[in-house]
């Protein structure tokens, strides 16, 4: 054991969802290390406790993996959990969290960003409800991160992570599991296996695309081996740690071979993608994209065909931009509905407390009480229930959500790597404008307010300020701005779209938009700031 003196970065502050950057400013000497210690400080030490950990087993994984257990040896930690070969997925790990009773877990993933040496990596810590770690104790890993003199690690050979078994470093007890086989037997117990395997069975079809991320052991067990797909169902289902190349974010850009399949003459019934970690989806039917808001809603207002949910939901929350659609759902079941800033970390209060079931966001992830993160699988699980329930194409089944709860047109324009002080000013001008634009008019929409969305926490009363700015308009049309907190390289302008309609349910949403598009370029001046004019992605 041996305490190693080291200089702190001031640079380690974590994001929505935990600290992500290049992988060579992890791979630099010291970086990652300073890290884990300042994770173990945030939580009054390692001592005694027991830990999961694993990744989405991208770049560095690996060797990330060996570290933290050599730290966790050396700051006294009783036992630590891994996955496989060091690989968990994010809603796996959450799991392990929660089933094994642990004090928490560290996750290595960068999610839906690019993997490599060259691309991104990122770290979080997940507390021992299985979710991620508050802004309060966040923000004690950064202030920690910052004074950071030292840090404690042991010398020792690698451990062998492929083998299932125990071993032990300096008296702490190493522990690897197989990755898939705890999550898998928790969704037998949610979800109705054998009308599902009974559907396939009967023909129905299913394309599900790993993309080459942390899914693929999972749905190959799941879809092809237990409920009966056919092989071939999951298509880059070997997890590499570059990706293959891919970017696995599952939205219409980069999950687009799929999209091409879904949109094809011979397309499946169904299809889905997830991202590099596994808690994200998205959802596709037979020429038929499903943005996830409306893919949350429709859970919403089904989820009780599904045996793990057949006792009705408590509630359902989703963050601020997302769509309104699950809130009319809610109001129609009598259900309360929530809306919290972007980050799953602020589900975990509600979810706790039972004051929720379901949970849901415009970035492609959604979840339940089952774990304290979102849930690719999961979602695509709970669709094949519905699915097989109700004996309908997905087509047929958003047509009758829309005719009855009518359609909130929904999308996101992502302005990727902006000079930040170009968006900083962007936002500030935008955030001064807001006291003024009340009554104004433009496009033909009278705007009825705007604020920046700010929030008290309805269990513990925690307040987060800044949390994205709203425009909200008399016709019940809405344009949302916030900079990502996710990204590695400069900053991403997110702005979500959003205009509810009752009739003329199938246009499309882009055109559908196009004032709204109109109104928020011209009151955020983007092209002005940012010499954008045209998004670089569009979900
Ligand atoms: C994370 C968070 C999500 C958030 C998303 C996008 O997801 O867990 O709650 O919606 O980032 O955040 P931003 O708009 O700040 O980039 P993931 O899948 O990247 O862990």
């Amino acid at each position: 054991m041996t305490t190693i003196q080291t200089v702190a970065f001031k640079d380690q502050k974590p994001g929505t969802s935990g600290l992500r950057k290049k992988t060579r400013v992890f791979m630099q000497p010291h970086y990652l290390e300073n890290f884990v210690q300042a994770i173990f400080a945030s939580i009054g030490g390692a001592k005694g406790k027991t830990f999961v950990v694993g990744g989405d087993g991208r770049f560095f994984n690996d060797r990330a993996v060996q570290v933290i257990l050599r730290m966790a040896a050396a700051n006294g930690a009783a036992r630590v959990i891994v996955g496989q070969g060091g690989v968990l997925s994010t809603p796996a790990a959450s799991n392990l969290i929660r089933q094994r009773g642990t004090d928490g877990g560290i996750i290595l993933s960068a999610s839906h960003n690019p993997g490599g040496e060259d691309e991104d990596f990122g770290i979080k810590f997940n507390m021992a409800n299985g979710g991620p770690a508050p802004e309060s104790v966040t923000e004690a890993m950064y202030e920690a991160a910052s004074n950071l003199t030292h840090y404690e690690i042991a010398e020792t050979q690698d451990i062998d992570l492929n083998t299932i078994g125990q071993s032990d470093i300096g008296g702490m007890a190493v522990e690897v599991v197989d990755s898939v086989a705890d999550y898998a037997a928790l969704m037998e117990t949610l979800f109705d296996f054998d009308a599902i395997r009974a559907m396939f069975t009967g023909g129905f079809t299913m394309r599900f695309d790993a993309m080459c991320a942390v899914t693929g052991p999972y749905a190959t067990e799941i879809l092809e081996n237990r409920l009966g797909a056919a092989p071939g169902t999951v298509t880059h289902g070997t997890p590499l740690p570059d990706f293959g190349g891919m970017h696995p974010d599952p939205n219409p850009t980069w999950a687009h071979e799929l999209m091409a399949e879904m949109m094809g003459d011979d397309a499946p019934d169904f299809g889905a993608a997830s991202d590099g970690d596994g808690d994200r989806n998205m959802v596709v039917g037979r020429g038929i994209y499903i943005s996830p808001s409306d893919s949350l809603a429709v859970l919403a207002a089904n989820a009780h065909l599904a045996p793990g949910y057949a006792k009705g939901i408590a509630g359902v929350a989703r963050s601020m931009p997302t769509s309104a659609a699950v809130d009319r759902v809610a109001a129609a079941m009598g259900l309360q509905s929530y809306e919290t800033p972007t980050g799953w970390k602020f589900f975990g209060n509600l979810l706790d407390a039972g004051k929720v079931t379901l949970c849901g966001e415009e970035s492609f992830g959604t979840g339940s009480d089952h774990v304290r993160e979102k849930d690719g699988l999961w979602a695509v699980l709970l669709w094949l229930n519905i699915l097989a329930v109700r004996r309908q194409s997905v087509a047929a089944i958003m047509a009758e959500h829309f005719a009855k709860y009518g359609r909130n047109y929904y999308s996101r324009h992502d302005f990727e790597t902006i000079e930040s002080d170009k968006a900083d000013s962007m936002m500030t001008a935008l955030r001064d404008s807001l006291a003024s634009l009340p009554g104004q008019e433009v496009e033909g929409m009278t705007i009825s307010a705007a604020d920046d969305f700010a929030y008290t926490d309805p269990v513990d009363a925690s307040v987060s300020k800044k949390q994205g700015v709203r425009i909200l308009f008399a016709d019940g049309s809405r344009i949302v701005l916030r900079l990502s907190g996710t990204g590695t390289q400069g900053a991403t302008l997110r702005l979500y779209l959003e205009r509810y309609a009752e009739t003329g349910l199938d246009s499309d949403p882009q055109e559908a938009l196009a004032p709204v598009i109109r109104a928020a370029h011209k009151l955020a001046r983007i092209t002005e700031f940012t010499g954008r004019t045209e998004p670089d992605v569009v979900t």
